[in-house]
């Protein structure tokens, strides 16, 4: 059993590389073993998967719901503004999750300012930057291990 599972969304593979003054200098792989220590703490575990394709991550959130996710934390990119079908999968299994931004969307271009995940979410938490995975991930232990 898997207690959360981390999605991230098409491009984010290429974080450290590109755009480091937007998204930050770290790796993806970087960011999800942080995230990992952060949740072993607290003997909970995590998966973490990273697609650029939109079927992929819709597959990922039906496996959750075969593998007994709990929470669901994902930083969908920019599917955030385009993807119905990954919003009709998380209703579908209905796994709570967050929704995370390294930017704040809000701040940018007006594309950027809906997201189709926002108002199904728990909660969202954008702008912080990798802290953003940080602070989801310790919302998510909270969640889980509170009543
Ligand atoms: O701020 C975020 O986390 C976003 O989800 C990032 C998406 C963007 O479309 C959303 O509006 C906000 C873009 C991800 C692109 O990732 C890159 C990483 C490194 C270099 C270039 C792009």
């Amino acid at each position: 059993m898997t207690d959360i599972l981390l999605l991230n969304g098409p491009n984010l593979n290429l974080l450290g590389q590109r755009e480091p003054e937007i998204y930050g200098d770290l790796a993806l792989k970087d960011i999800e073993n942080l995230c990992q220590q952060q949740v072993f703490a607290h003997n909970l575990s995590i998966g973490c998967f990273q697609s650029n394709s939109e079927s992929e991550l819709i597959d990922a959130i039906q496996q959750a719901k075969l593998d007994n996710v709990q929470l669901i934390v994902i930083n969908p990119a920019a599917y955030t503004h385009t993807s119905v079908a990954m919003r009709d999968a998380l209703l579908a299994v209905e796994i709570p999750f967050i929704e995370i931004h390294l930017s704040n969307p809000h701040s940018r271009e007006p594309f950027r300012h809906h997201s189709y995940f926002s108002d199904i979410a728990i909660g969202t938490i954008t702008g912080f930057g990798i802290n953003s995975y940080r602070f989801a991930i310790e919302a998510a232990i909270q969640h889980l291990t509170t009543d």
